[in-house]
C-alpha cells in the first residue's frame, strides 16, 4: 500500500481528490491518498505545489518522488532540503491552455485588433490592413513542451516563426536558434516576441536594455513566463521611448502585481494575472499517476528536473 501525500493549494484538494483517486486506480496502484500526515516518514510520494504546505522536506525519509503540479520549478528547485527526485508537470491541458493563450496574444497585436475595439467613435478608419501572418515574424524564446507548440501552432497559421533554446533544436515549422548569437538573432527579427523560457539564473532579465534595442522598433512583448525574466525599468523604458509598442504580461516578480505598479497605468501595457495557462486536473492526475506508476515498475521518471541547469 502506497501512502501518497496532497501537498498542492489546498483549495483544489477537492478537485484533485476525485482525479488522483480515479488516475491511481487507472493505474492499478494500491494507496492512501490524503492531504494531510502526522508521519512524514511513511509518505512515499509527494503531489506537491508551491502553493502547497511543504517548505522543508527533509522529514520525508522514505519518499521516492516529488511530483510537482506546475511545470515551473524555480521556487523548489534550489530547495536544499529537497533530495528526493523532482518532476515538473508536462500535462496535455497545460500545453493547449498555453497555445491558446499566445495564439490568442499574437493575433490580437497582428491583427492590430485594439485600433477598432477601442476606436468606436464614428471615424472610418482606411488603411490599417494587416499583413498577412507569413510576413510577420515571431520570436519564441524557450522552445519546450510549451514554446515549441506554441510555436507550431502559430506556423500552422503561417506565421514566419523562429525560436530559441539552450540545446539545438530542430522542430518542423520553426526556424531554430540557439547561443548568444542565436539570441541575438531571434532579437533581431521579431516583430512579436514570446518569452517561455524557465526561470533560472541564466535566464533571470534576459530582457534588458542591451536585448530590447536589438529588435525592430515597434516590437509587441508576450510573457507567459516568469517576470523576471524581464528587467521591468529597462522595458518601462523600451514603452515609453516607443522601442516596444505594447507588452502582455501575465507574470511579475511580485504576485499579485501591487495595485500601484507603474505595468497597471501603462497605456501600452497589458496585465493578466497569471492565467495564461493552468495544469488541468483530469489530465495532469493522469501523468501523475503514470510517474508513481513508473516508479514502482522501476521504469525511468518522465519529465525529472535537472537540477544543476534549473528547469
Ligand atoms: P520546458 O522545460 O519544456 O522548456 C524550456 C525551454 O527553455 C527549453 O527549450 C530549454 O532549452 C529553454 N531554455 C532553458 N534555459 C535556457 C537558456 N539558458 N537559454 C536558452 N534556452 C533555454 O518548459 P515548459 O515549456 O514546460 O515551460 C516553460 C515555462 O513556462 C515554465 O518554466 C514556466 O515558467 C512557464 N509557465 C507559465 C504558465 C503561466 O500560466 N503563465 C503556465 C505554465 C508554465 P532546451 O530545450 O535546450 O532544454
Ligand atoms: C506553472 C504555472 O508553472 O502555472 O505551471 O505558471
Amino acid at each position: 500500500m502506497l501512502n501518497i501525500l496532497f501537498a498542492g493549494n489546498p483549495t483544489l484538494w477537492p478537485n484533485y481528490e476525485p482525479a488522483l483517486k480515479t488516475a491511481f486506480a487507472d493505474a492499478g496502484l494500491e494507496f492512501e491518498l490524503s492531504d494531510s500526515c502526522d508521519d512524514p516518514a511513511i509518505v512515499d510520494y509527494i503531489v506537491f505545489s508551491p502553493a502547497g504546505p511543504i517548505k522543508d522536506f527533509s522529514p520525508f525519509v522514505r519518499t521516492k518522488a516529488v511530483l510537482n503540479l506546475w511545470a515551473g520549478v524555480e521556487s523548489v528547485v534550489g530547495n536544499k532540503t529537497l533530495t528526493q527526485p523532482l518532476t515538473r508537470m508536462v500535462d496535455p491541458g497545460l500545453r493547449e491552455g498555453m497555445v491558446e493563450w499566445v495564439t490568442g496574444h499574437v493575433l490580437r497585436h497582428h491583427l492590430g485588433m485594439d485600433v477598432h475595439i477601442h476606436g468606436q467613435d464614428g471615424v472610418w478608419r482606411e488603411g490599417k490592413v494587416p499583413p498577412l501572418a507569413r510576413d510577420r515574424c515571431v520570436g519564441i524564446l524557450g522552445l519546450g513542451e510549451l514554446g515549441a507548440a506554441s510555436g507550431q501552432a502559430l506556423a500552422g497559421l503561417n506565421f514566419d516563426v523562429a525560436g530559441w533554446s539552450r540545446s539545438q533544436k530542430s522542430i518542423e515549422g520553426i526556424k531554430c536558434f540557439s547561443g548568444e548569437e542565436g539570441l541575438r538573432d531571434v532579437m533581431a527579427r521579431s516583430e512579436i516576441l514570446v518569452l517561455l523560457l524557465p526561470l533560472t539564473p541564466e535566464t533571470t532579465n534576459v530582457l534588458n536594455s542591451e536585448t530590447l534595442a536589438l529588435m525592430p522598433k515597434g516590437t509587441v512583448i508576450i510573457n507567459p513566463g516568469r517576470g523576471p525574466m524581464i528587467d521591468d525599468a529597462a522595458l518601462l523604458n523600451a514603452l515609453n521611448n516607443g522601442q516596444i509598442s505594447h507588452a502582455t504580461l501575465d507574470v511579475f516578480r511580485v504576485e499579485p502585481l501591487p495595485v500601484d505598479d507603474p505595468y497597471w497605468a501603462h497605456p501600452n501595457v497589458t496585465v493578466t494575472p497569471h492565467i495564461a495557462a493552468e495544469t488541468r486536473v483530469t489530465s495532469s492526475a493522469r501523468m501523475v499517476a503514470e510517474n508513481v506508476r513508473r516508479a514502482e515498475a522501476n521504469e525511468p521518471l518522465m519529465n525529472v528536473v535537472d537540477r544543476s541547469a534549473g528547469y
